[in-house]
């Protein structure tokens, strides 16, 4: 496999200490609570232990202090400017420099405080999706509390009794569409069986922002932007998982729209809801759980199957993003023309934001007597280089080219490479991109040659 020898000369480089970049692209920040970046596999611990922490990828996790037995959080609901592709920044609202907030991780039975403060230009007050705490603490503006005024505090305290995947999130509607949720997970007392090792979070948003605009329309309809905590694919940093072990997701949904998120490779069940855990007699077989808006979903299964699967959304618009939104205010010019002159505006836009090459797929000689042509052929974008960080090491050329929207990948990876992944983590070591003519296994045949030539008469429109 080449790919992965690529990967571990990449790898033995870094061990020989040729390789010392330290960009920590993406990386998450250090947990508040004891850290496993390399966890043992469910076998070798036994249950009645503490809940390994949450890891929402691309999401701070949020610090507490401790004062008086009480874990106290420092929430600032803020503007935020988020990156959510390589080419789009965009101005949305949300808490501590973040959108989603940072995930809040607390207990069974912990009692929790958590100051917000308002540095946003209007009144807001926070909900606790699904707690069941006092009415007081509830966070409806003008029922059970005055609106939080620009520059002041609000004390919100309670003791938490329930378990499972909650989340928190300001009751105005056009804030939640400006980006105001994070997810607020309550670890079980006791750990639940059979234990997890590896638990991910990640929070669905998506948002209405118009081609030379950074700030998500709330009142429109087209919700053209899709983010798994807050960038879209390829932005999104996988989900690394040792072959074997067992592994839990929880999705949260905010959003205008249900999605139905799919695991490649992989049968899951349903072990909870935005409710908390699910009796066993409820785990039914899937691949796909629908996360209906305000809706959460865990799901459990173990990485028996080696790969770089895709977990994503599967409605089409939503494993897409704003292909507008990379022509500004001109017309793209795919339909009806020829492919030389589609590729030549696409290799236009490509190297306006730093993509490497837009065409890698082969397309028919005569692909443009084909009704309907082009359709996906000129999508591809592969933006490797741009989103490279330590838990890509590894994938093969061009793997970024059809990831898009609210797509991620979970990497099952054999002990060796899953240990080689970790101490990249660990290191922040960012492995040389394979060669552009590595393929992946099995694309080695007539289809090579042809996309080669493809590409030359690509280059050659693209001049002209
Ligand atoms: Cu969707």
């Amino acid at each position: 496999m080449n790919s992965r020898r690529t990967f571990l000369q990449g790898a033995i480089n870094a061990i020989a200490g040729l390789g010392g970049a330290s960009q920590l692209l993406g990386m998450n920040q250090p947990l508040p609570v004891e850290s496993h970046p390399v966890r043992p596999n469910a076998s070798d611990r036994s249950t009645g232990i503490a809940p390994i922490p949450v890891i929402a990828p691309d999401v701070k996790n949020l610090a507490f202090t401790i004062d008086n037995g009480a874990k106290v959080f420092q929430l600032i609901a803020e503007p935020v400017k988020r990156k959510i592709a390589p080419w789009k920044t965009i101005d949305c609202w949300g808490f501590n420099g973040s959108s989603p907030g940072p995930t809040i991780q607390v207990n069974q039975g912990d009692h929790v405080r958590v100051i917000l403060e308002n540095r946003l230009p209007e009144s807001l007050a926070i909900h606790w999706h699904g707690l069941e705490i006092p009415y007081a603490m509830d966070g409806m503006p003008y029922l059970s509390q005055k609106p939080i005024g620009p520059g002041s505090r609000f004390v919100y305290e309670f003791t938490v009794h329930q378990n499972g995947t909650y989340f928190y999130h300001s009751h105005s509607p056009m804030q939640q569409m400006m980006g105001m949720v994070g997810m607020f997970i309550l670890h079980p007392s006791r750990v639940h069986a059979p234990a997890v090792d590896h638990d991910f979070g990640i929070v669905l948003q998506e948002w209405a922002v118009l081609p030379n605009n950074t700030v998500p329309n709330t009142a429109n309809m087209e919700w053209n932007w899709l983010t798994f905590n807050g960038v879209s694919s390829p932005m999104t940093t996988p989900l690394i998982v040792r072959l074997g072990s067992r592994v839990r997701a929880r999705f949260v949904n905010l959003g205008m729209d249900h999605h139905p998120i799919h695991l490649h490779g992989h049968t899951f069940v349903v072990t909870g809801t935005e409710g908390g855990r699910q009796p066993e007699t409820l785990w039914g077989p899937a691949n796909t759980v629908l996360v209906g808006v305000a809706q959460a979903r865990d799901i459990e299964f173990v990485a028996t199957n080696p790969g770089e699967w895709m977990l994503h959304c599967h409605m089409p618009h939503h494993n897409m993003n704003a292909m507008s939104d990379l022509l500004g205010d001109r017309m793209m010019m795919t339909a009806d023309t020829a492919d030389e002159r589609a590729l030549s505006q696409m290799q236009t836009l490509a190297s306006q934001v730093g993509f490497e090459h837009v065409h890698h797929a082969p397309i028919a000689p005569d692909a443009n007597k084909v009704p309907g042509f082009p359709q996906d052929a000129f999508m591809d974008m592969g933006m490797d280089e741009a989103v490279a960080k330590p838990e890509n090491n590894g994938l093969p050329r061009n793997w970024s080219a059809m990831m898009m929207g609210m797509m991620t990948l979970v990497r099952v990876l054999p002990r060796d490479l899953y240990d080689l992944v970790m101490n990249d983590l660990q290191r922040g070591y960012v492995a040389p991109l394979p060669p552009v003519g590595e393929r992946p296994p099995g694309e080695r045949d007539g289809h090579h040659e042809q996309h080669q030539r493809k590409d030359e008469e690509g280059r050659e429109g693209g001049s002209r």
